[in-house]
């Protein structure tokens, strides 16, 4: 068995995330994280709001809160909107922690003792309206690429190019609105990443298992050619930039460092946190000196994350020449859209995570976002496909056949699984089915192809339903009632298989699945065997167990409702 690592970008703090950001980074995590627990390996879910930055103090302005109090209480309500949509975090941490702050200060300091940190006069824009410096989003402008004209400092919104403050052309500020800004000289910390391009090449082509999406946004920074980047900032709210006896760095007494060079760091002192939080080791799943060469890392996050997940963090973790574990596999995400076009708080256009848990049942929407995956391309999120995908597979498909059988059960066989007949032709043709598709769907979680192990879980689900037609327990039941026993014996069996299987996409559902046919928790894993091992699992349950139908599973979603989220959150009428 495995030891595998596991961590989701970490959300932004400014504000609860919309359905498109759950699907791509937290919650195919957590899926994943559930189904290789499932497959008995050791794993470790990290996860941690990602807190400092301009963001962050812009929208706890808007809030009107102190940044620290705005951070504290955000952080509560994405842990609380996590735990609403089942997401099995073994640590949900804060980049704000004091472990962040010792480890990032500890890598700074190292990086620059091996010669990829030096201090370096740069440009900055300067507000003479606000009296400050304007760093990354508090600068917005003309993007030189792409002429869109509300390119934040950071990064492009339109064309995904990032930015330095200075290249915007006319640069406004952010937090008044005003033009009188200036280009002034100050010092910042740069991370040398120019002198890591051959490191991090190497690195790059001796990567396996990530999609394409991803190596081919790493090779696209490596061919432009790295540019060194600076990673302290004008900032109050952040980590402070120290010396080597821990006082604040001359000319820096005012400086924090940069988000993106804190963020990924937190990964590994969220473990710290978890460590000492449970009494457990983090450092056999971070120094390779420490038994973490064994462990499998991998990653989760949307696109626009990939750029800063394989140079700029391997430049911090290569750079340190300590024995640091690096990640093996990263799953990268294309976006979900909103019809097509973009999720817009300020426009209602879009579901966020803590208004979609009051529309409906976490499980609706964990299945729906993992069957319909933005694995290869983007993908649309419309109400009237969300509608589909529940009525269809969850409630028709699974639903209906837990129902079916598990009343059968309950009115003909006094509920209880029942012993007699054989085996015929409808059992032999289920078993050839689960042979092929139990194996294909247990490569498809490993692989970490969504899609495909969601449309294997329907197939399966779907067969069940197939084999009930052939087997037709009900047509028998007066004439042989044998016959009947077994129909109804393997269709209660492959209730606990389709429970077992959908546990890691809608544990909810699984869980009252399981309860009702007394599956005892130690044996929900999955366990599936050889082909031998399958052909025993259809009729595997001891007879006389006794069984009851689940309380109602999936409620069907109406027009009704598809009209009224429509209007509410917009949708195809606009
Ligand atoms: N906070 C994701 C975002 O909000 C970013 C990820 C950090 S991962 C270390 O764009
Ligand atoms: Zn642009």
């Amino acid at each position: 068995m495995a030891r595998i690592l596991i961590t989701s970008a970490l959300p932004y703090i400014n504000g609860v995330k919309h359905m498109g950001n759950l699907a791509g980074s937290m919650l195919p995590a957590d899926v994943y994280a559930r189904a290789m627990r499932l497959l008995g390996h050791e794993v470790l879910y990290i996860c941690a709001t990602d807190e400092h930055g301009t963001p962050a103090e812009l929208a706890a302005q808007a809030a009107g809160l102190e940044v620290a109090e705005y951070c504290e209480a955000m952080h509560v309500a994405q842990k609380e909107a996590g735990a609403n949509f089942k997401l099995s975090y073994d640590y949900f941490g804060r980049s704000s922690a004091p472990s962040n702050h010792a480890l990032t200060q500890h890598f700074a300091n190292v990086l620059e003792e091996k010669g990829l940190i030096e201090e370096r006069t740069s440009q900055q824009v300067y507000s003479n309206a606000d009296g400050r410096f304007l760093p990354d989003r508090y600068v917005e402008g003309t993007c030189p690429t792409c002429d869109f004209e509300k390119a934040r400092g950071d990064q492009c919104d339109n064309c995904g190019r990032l930015l330095d403050p200075v290249d915007l052309i006319n640069p406004y500020s952010a937090v008044s609105g005003s033009h009188d800004v200036e280009v002034r000289d100050t010092n910042h910390l740069y991370l040398k990443q120019s002198v890591m391009s051959d490191k991090l090449r190497a690195w790059v082509d001796a990567s396996e298992g990530w999609p394409n999406l991803a190596s081919s946004i790493a090779y696209k920074w490596l061919d432009e050619g790295l540019r060194d980047r600076a990673i302290t900032r004008d900032l109050k709210w952040g980590i402070p930039v120290i010396d080597h006896v821990g006082n604040r760095r001359e000319g820096f007494e005012e400086k924090v460092f940069y988000v993106w060079f804190d963020a990924p760091i937190e990964y590994i002192a969220a473990t710290q946190d978890w460590a000492e939080e449970t009494g457990s080791d983090w450092e056999r799943w971070w120094r390779t000196d420490k038994g973490a060469n064994d462990v499998e890392y991998v990653q989760f996050m949307g696109k626009d994350n990939v750029a800063f997940h394989t140079l700029s963090f391997p430049t911090t973790i290569l750079g340190s020449g300590e024995p640091w574990k690096l990640v093996d596999r990263l799953k990268a995400f294309n976006w979900v859209t909103w019809y097509g076009g973009k999720f817009s708080t300020s426009n209602k256009r879009g579901v966020f995570m803590d208004q979609a848990i009051d529309i409906a049942p976490s499980d609706y929407w964990r299945w729906h976002l993992m069957a319909n995956s933005p694995e290869s391309a983007d993908a649309a999120f419309t109400w009237e496909e969300f509608q589909l995908g529940v009525n269809s597979d969850l409630a028709n498909v699974l639903g209906n056949f837990v129902n079916r059988i598990t009343k059968y059960c309950a009115s003909k066989f006094d509920g209880e699984i029942p012993e007699g007949g054989e085996h015929g032709d409808a059992e032999a043709w289920l078993v050839t089915e689960l042979q092929t598709r139990i194996p294909d769907l247990v490569k498809f979680y490993e692989n970490r192809e969504f899609r495909k192990a969601m449309a294997e879980t329907r197939a399966i689900w779907a067969a069940g339903n197939e084999y009930l037609t052939q087997a037709a327990p009900w047509s028998h039941y007066k004439t042989d009632i044998d016959k009947a026993a077994v129909g109804v014996r393997v269709g209660l069996n492959l209730v606990a298989l389709f429970g077992i299987i959908a546990q890691p996409i809608i544990p909810d559902a699984a869980a009252k699945i399981l309860d009702a046919i007394n599956i005892p928790e130690g044996n929900r894993s999955w366990n599936f065997g050889d082909a031998a091992g399958i052909v025993a699992l259809i009729d595997a349950l001891p007879t006389g167990l006794p069984i009851a139908p689940p309380e109602l599973l999936f409620t069907k979603i109406e027009d009704e409702d598809v009209a009224r989220w429509s209007e509410q959150f917009g949708g195809a009428s606009e």
